[in-house]
């Protein structure tokens, strides 16, 4: 089975297993106990660099690259059905991980699994055009592969975030080298060995695991790697695109949201509580998109905040794995330490905690990293817990008389990854969604997307994009082919 517990994992280079050069791991811990469960290699510099290498043999010497697409697509097929026949298990393994209700890694291997189907159709269609030019010429565009192209993950969905590009890298043709993050690299290692046996040739999906700071630099300063697609925070973001432009390496970011979320005075409010307590308490608020920033129009503030309260008190919280949980634990103790730490930033700055506030400490949650969900209202703009990133289960609250003052406080961010809208008028719902900053709108619902929508921030919350049936050319380099035909030898 690719995806057990309670073992040791080991890097995926050039199809083979892999201990790394010092022989290190590191215990995984569960974040419901923080008691280790498993054992993860921990990479060197060396260990990057054999993986570029075993890649970069794999894109010239296999067949890969050169196939047909509908190859590529039908290997992409299996490999979906093969992670689809073990959903079950990979779901349990994330949750042991990263901690989400078993629910919620349900859903996102499912997502994984319709990802890869979702390219798989797209590897035979990845075409150029044919453009006039004057005289006996003939023009074209290719779209070919980069070679290896380098992907690395953040922990909050280890497998979805990371499958999202190599997905679409790999329908292109390409070989990826694939670094999760450190506290999160299990799924990806059990995908990783589901590669072989779907009939991807070896070394064109491999995965290292360890630190940013050693591998996934090693990775991005590889004179092999051809693109770089990272999703994380700003700074380190940042830090890849400095070097990526040394090199003219193409990349995309997914970095931090700060997600508003706006409920005009025609607003289903049933449903708008049920969409914001999802936006903010789901994977306990770890979520880029978080819809973060409640803004609710002045009239519908008290009885709003009322069922925001009501859903934040009855959420059950708990280990992933236990029946009827709704959140799990935040993914490490540093973690949690950081987000009670912006609490704390809220309530000096002069906010109300209407709910939750604190992590729990009466057994058995005691020794996970749990904390309340939380609500608070009417902490200052200029507050450092309504401008900056918390990445967990923390709604701020403030109200709103007009449009023009609800639009102005949303795009007050330096972020712009998603917004929320909840109105039953057509005409607010299209003027607001148009003159919003960030890069994706949802209107009566809670954060959705589906492989077949790009994915995508405005402003700081990154830059490109992902998903969609443009996904695949964005691992691809255009090439223009000009033919002068007046040469060609005339038959008989
Ligand atoms: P980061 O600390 O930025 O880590 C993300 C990944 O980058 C990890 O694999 C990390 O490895 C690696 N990394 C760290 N330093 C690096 C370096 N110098 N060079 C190359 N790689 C490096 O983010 P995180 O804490 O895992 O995730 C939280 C952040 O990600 C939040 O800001 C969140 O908004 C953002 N995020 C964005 C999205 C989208 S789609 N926009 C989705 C999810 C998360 P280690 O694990 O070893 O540190």
């Amino acid at each position: 089975m690719a995806a057990t517990p309670d073992a040791r994992y080991a890097h995926i280079v050039g199809g083979r297993e892999l201990p790394g050069t010092r022989g290190e791991h590191r215990p995984v811990l569960d974040p419901a106990t923080n008691r280790p469960f498993a054992e993860a290699a921990v990479g060197s510099r060396d260990d990057a660099r054999a993986a570029m290498e075993a890649a970069d043999r794999a894109f010239r010497e296999s067949n890969w690259a050169a196939d047909d697409g509908a190859r590529r697509g039908k290997a992409l097929q299996r490999l979906a059905g093969r992670l689809e026949a073990e959903a079950e298990a990979f779901a349990r393994l994330e949750t042991r991980n990263m901690g989400k209700p078993l629910r919620e890694s349900r859903g996102d291997i499912a997502f994984v699994v319709r990802t890869l189907e979702y390219c798989a159709g797209l590897a035979d269609k990845v075409e150029g055009a044919t453009i006039p030019v004057p005289g006996p010429r003939f023009d074209y565009t290719l779209h070919e592969p980069l070679g290896v192209t380098v992907h690395i993950a953040p922990w909050n969905y280890p497998l979805l975030l990371a499958v999202r590009s190599v997905a679409p890298a790999l329908a292109a043709g390409n070989a990826v080298v694939l670094k999760p993050a450190s506290l999160t690299p299990l799924t990806a290692i059990a995908f990783g060995r589901l590669a072989a046996g779907a009939g991807i040739p070896d070394g064109i999906l491999n995965v290292v695991a360890g630190s940013g700071s050693e591998v996934g630099e090693a990775l991005v300063d590889d004179p092999r790697c051809r693109s770089v697609t990272f999703t994380g925070s700003g700074d380190v973001g940042r830090r890849i695109a400095e070097k990526a432009a040394q090199r003219n390496v193409p990349l995309t970011l997914e970095l931090g949201g700060k997600g508003p979320v706006i409920v005009f005075p025609d607003a289903d409010l049933e449903r708008a509580a049920k969409g914001i307590g999802y936006g903010i308490f789901g994977n306990a608020g770890q979520m880029c998109w978080a819809a973060s920033r409640l803004l609710v129009h002045e009239s519908l503030r008290a009885p709003l905040l009322e069922r925001v309260r009501r859903i934040a008190s009855g959420l059950k919280l708990g280990p992933g794995l236990e029946d009827g949980v709704e959140m799990g634990p935040l993914v490490s103790a540093e973690h949690l330490a950081h987000v009670l730490e912006y609490v704390d930033v809220a309530r000096s700055d002069g906010g109300t905690i209407v709910a939750g506030g604190a992590r729990l400490t009466s057994a058995p949650l005691a020794d996970g990293n749990f904390l309340a969900p939380t609500v608070v209202a009417d902490v200052p703009p200029g507050s450092r817990a309504v401008r900056e990133e918390i990445f967990g289960p923390v709604l701020s609250v403030s109200s709103f008389a007009d449009v023009d003052e609800a639009v102005r406080a949303a795009n007050d961010s330096a972020y712009g990854l998603l917004a929320a809208v909840w109105t039953r008028d057509l005409a607010t719902a299209y003027g607001v969604a148009r003159r919003l900053e960030s890069g994706m709108v949802v209107v009566n619902e809670a954060p959705s997307t589906f492989p077949q929508t790009p994915f995508l921030g405005a402003k700081g919350s990154g830059l490109g994009f992902e998903q969609g049936a443009r996904a695949v050319e964005a691992y691809t380099r255009r090439k223009n082919v000009l033919v002068n035909v007046a040469a060609a030898k005339r038959p008989g």
